[in-house]
């Protein structure tokens, strides 16, 4: 039998309040021991709210004053009867608490380890046992409905629909092999390497998703560089939609860089202000230059801000030349005053690159194309419009790769003419990976590794 797990779900720190949460077969016991109700219950009943005290047995001391819950097996999170308790939000209180639910017959619980057991009691699988984790971090909107979605089993039933149709082109290869010399049987193998067909793309389509999935997952890195006084900073707390960074008319009031995380259609966007780029005049703005390189080569995307109401300079030039390796784009700012940068200059010196988007950071013009733009490009048109299903770990991605190649390899099989046998193999063999990403076949040391992601408590 399983043993009970406790763990203090919520954040460490002070809050309204904090909850404690037990798993397993002692939970209702546990409750019997530790819990005083304010008003006769007779007996706790499942999904119920109950007001009272927890106590230490010991000494019959009352701790604190709660809600408690309790959800009887198997509707509840982790299939196993399940005892929630709302405390007051102190540190102290929590452990004091979950110090009586130890001595009363849990256990400290590990990291994910009640999530690990409701996908082991076959609540979820393993797919949405990850979006658990990835619900918790979604940092957007968009990021939040890609998790739920997994969440909810989008994603495990798409595998599961896959699934089938996979064991139903078996089914036909294993006729063909039992009834060898039925010319019927044979009939239906060009049929099975159609739908083989059917299903690898559909398999190619949904590992594509992964670069979205990622992106809408972890965000990425965007730095704003340029010579002094071109407006990053003006730019970074435009973006913002706050007065973040010191702007000035003096060039080279950026020294350190500032980060800040905002949402472009959904996708978490790291922006990072950094110095002016140019011969450094002294030791602070040499330090300053110096993490910009730093930052530089940690971007995913770097916008390079040119002043549109002066002449192309030298060190914008620079700036260009050192942004080239990364994925870039020119923004001209200062479109509010007259346009002095030669635009037919830049295209000729730059031929190949996106044409420059003309904003101003002071008064927000262009700012919507300007986000368009950051998104198309950290996108790079991997948007796989608005479907929801999306793979989102590498883990997932790699199996549904695997499962794809192993697929095209018994359509090829088939169309060559070779014994169905070999196809019946590959077919088995592509089901079994395809298991992988709904964790009917994954080892326990993978799923330890998934889990230890997790939080305490969850
Ligand atoms: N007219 C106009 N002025 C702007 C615009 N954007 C920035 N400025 C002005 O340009 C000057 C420099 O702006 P910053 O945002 O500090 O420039 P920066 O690139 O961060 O400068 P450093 O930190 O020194 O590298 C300030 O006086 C701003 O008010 C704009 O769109 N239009
Ligand atoms: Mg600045």
């Amino acid at each position: 039998m399983e043993d009970t797990i406790a763990a203090i779900a919520t954040p460490p720190g002070t809050g309204a309040i904090g909850i404690i949460r037990v798993s397993g077969p002692k939970s209702g016991d546990i409750a019997s021991l530790i819990f005083r109700p304010s008003s006769k219950t007779g007996g706790l009943h499942s999904h119920r709210l109950y007001h009272g005290d927890i106590i230490s047995p010991d000494t019959g001391r009352v701790i604190d004053e709660v809600l408690i819950s309790f959800m009887m097996k198997p509707h509840s999170y982790t299939g196993e009867d399940i005892l929630e308790i709302n405390c007051h939000g102190s540190a102290f209180i929590l452990q004091s608490v979950l110090s009586e639910v130890i001595k009363a017959g849990a256990r400290l619980a590990k990291r994910g380890e009640f999530t690990e057991r409701a996908f082991l009691n076959d609540r979820i699988d393993l797919s949405q046992a990850e979006a658990v984790a990835e619900t918790i971090m979604a940092q957007t909107d968009r990021a939040l409905d890609l998790a739920v979605s997994r969440l909810k089993g989008d994603l495990a039933g798409r595998i599961e629909t896959l699934r089938n149709a996979i064991i139903d082109i078996l089914a036909i290869l294993e006729t063909s092999i039992d009834f060898s010399d039925d010319d019927v049987a044979l009939g239906s193998l060009p049929t099975a390497a159609e739908d083989i067909t059917v299903i690898v793309d559909e398999l190619s389509r949904l590992a594509l998703t992964y670069g979205e999935g990622k992106i809408y997952r972890d965000g990425v890195n965007a730095v704003i560089a340029g010579r002094p006084n071109v407006g990053k900073s003006s730019l970074l707390n435009r973006l913002l939609g706050e007065k973040r960074a010191i702007v000035t008319a003096m060039p080279g009031t950026t020294r350190d860089f500032i980060e800040e995380t905002i949402s472009i259609k959904g996708v978490p966007v790291k922006l990072t202000d950094t110095a002016g780029l140019r011969e450094p005049q002294n030791i602070a703005e040499k330090e300053g230059v110096d993490l910009v390189w730093e930052k530089l080569s940690q971007a995913d995307v770097v916008i390079v801000v040119i002043d549109g109401s002066e002449r192309l300079t030298r060190e914008d030039i620079d700036v260009i030349e050192w942004c080239k390796t990364k994925k870039f784009f020119l923004v001209i700012n200062k479109a509010d005053l007259p346009h002095v940068l030669d635009g037919n200059e830049l295209a000729g010196l730059y031929p190949d690159i996106m044409p420059p988007i003309w904003i101003s950071a002071k008064h927000g013009d262009g700012i919507p194309a300007l986000k368009d733009a950051i998104h198309s490009l950290v996108l790079n048109g991997s948007e796989c419009g608005h479907t929801l299903t999306v793979v989102s770990n590498i883990r997932q991605k790699m199996a549904i790769e695997k499962t794809r190649d192993l697929l095209s390899k018994a359509g090829d099989g088939i169309r060559q003419g070779l014994s169905p046998e070999f196809s019946a193999l590959d077919i088995r063999q592509a089901l079994e990976s395809l298991g992988e990403v709904a964790g009917e076949t994954v080892t326990e040391e993978i799923l330890e590794r998934i889990f230890s992601t997790f939080c305490i408590g969850k």
